[in-house]
Order: C-alpha cells, then sequence, then structure tokens
C-alpha cells in the first residue's frame, strides 16, 4: 500500500523517530567521552613519562663522576636502597695522591603536605610526591620533583636507578610510571 505523500507523520512516528535520534545522540556523546578521557589518561601518562625521564637524566649526569670506591649505602644487586653517598676526584698530585670531593648524598624527601600514604594529600594530582635531593653538608640541591620512589643497585661497576612516580588522571584513575637507567662508575 502507498503512502499519501500529503498525509504528514502521526504522533507515534514521530515519537519513534525521536526516540531513535536520542539513542544515536547518547551513544556518540557516550564514545566522544570515552575518548576524550582515553586521551587525558595517556597525556597525564606522558606528562609523567616525561618527568620522569628528565628526572633520570639529571641523575645520571650527577652520578656519572662518581668513583666506584668511594660509594656507600647503595643497595648490591638484588639488594636495593633509597638512598647513595659517593665522592668524586677533584684533583690529583703525584706526591700527595689523588683528592676528593666532599661527600654528597642523593636521597628522596616527601614533599610538604604529602603524607606516604598513597594518597594525593595536597591536590596536586600527584601520590606521595616529592623531590629527589643532592645532599652536600648542609646544602640541599634538588634534582627533580612529582617522584615517589627512588632506588638504587649496584651489579659490579653497573649502577642501576629506578625512579617512580604516580598521578591520578581527570577521571580518577590511577597512572604508575616508573623509568630506569645505568650509570658505569669508573673505580
Ligand atoms: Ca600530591
Ligand atoms: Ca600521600
Amino acid at each position: 500500500m502507498r503512502r499519501d505523500p500529503r498525509r504528514g507523520f502521526t504522533l507515534i512516528e514521530l515519537a519513534t523517530s525521536l526516540a531513535i535520534l536520542t539513542v544515536v545522540l547518547l551513544s556518540a556523546s557516550e564514545i566522544f567521552i570515552g575518548t576524550l578521557r582515553a586521551q587525558s589518561t595517556l597525556s597525564m601518562r606522558d606528562v609523567l613519562e616525561d618527568q620522569l625521564g628528565r628526572v633520570l637524566v639529571r641523575l645520571e649526569q650527577t652520578l656519572r663522576p662518581a668513583r666506584l670506591a668511594t660509594l656507600s649505602e647503595a643497595g648490591i644487586a638484588p639488594q636495593t636502597s633509597t638512598s647513595i653517598r659517593y665522592q668524586t676526584l677533584v684533583g690529583y698530585d703525584s706526591t700527595s695522591g689523588p683528592s676528593w670531593s666532599a661527600e654528597q648524598r642523593i636521597a628522596f624527601l616527601l614533599a610538604g603536605g604529602e603524607e606516604a600514604n598513597g594518597q594525593d594529600d595536597d591536590g596536586d594530582r600527584y601520590i606521595d610526591e616529592g623531590s629527589v635531593v643532592l645532599q652536600n653538608g648542609s646544602l640541599i640541591v634538588p634534582i627533580g620533583r612529582s617522584v615517589n620512589g627512588l632506588t638504587f643497585s649496584l651489579a659490579g661497576r653497573r649502577l642501576t636507578i629506578v625512579v617512580a612516580g604516580q598521578t591520578v588522571d581527570a577521571s580518577g584513575n590511577r597512572i604508575e610510571v616508573q623509568r630506569s637507567g645505568d650509570v658505569i662508575l669508573r673505580n
């Protein structure tokens, strides 16, 4: 039976069309929101990976002149430690021999307002975060921030450094990142 083109739409037809349109729009918006969430997670992970990567590069640069014979506190693999002490060679005299720098220490320092409890206490989206610092006597120099874990492990001359961080994305999903690198120490 052919439809009369002059008849227009019934209320039921209009309501059905509207319902179908609503379902289509809702599905589309859910896909859109899901994509935004995935991008947010991805970008927060990218940011954290980038931050930790930069901290690791600075740690490697700082520790490259450290001499193996002066090292202390470092965990001997497979043990790890959360800090390290070392000295660098600053000069050599044929009569008096080598002269060494003051003892340096690299350690993790929890940020003010943050407790080591697996929560973001200060509301900056980083969990249990703090700084990696270089201590030289009473002088404390920050090497990097947004870190919540730092370990050292020594195997022969190879010193392995691991930095970790945790953050949350806009949807409250927890993101954990670890970066590691090696420094080969001279005797
Ligand atoms: Ca925090
Ligand atoms: Ca905390």
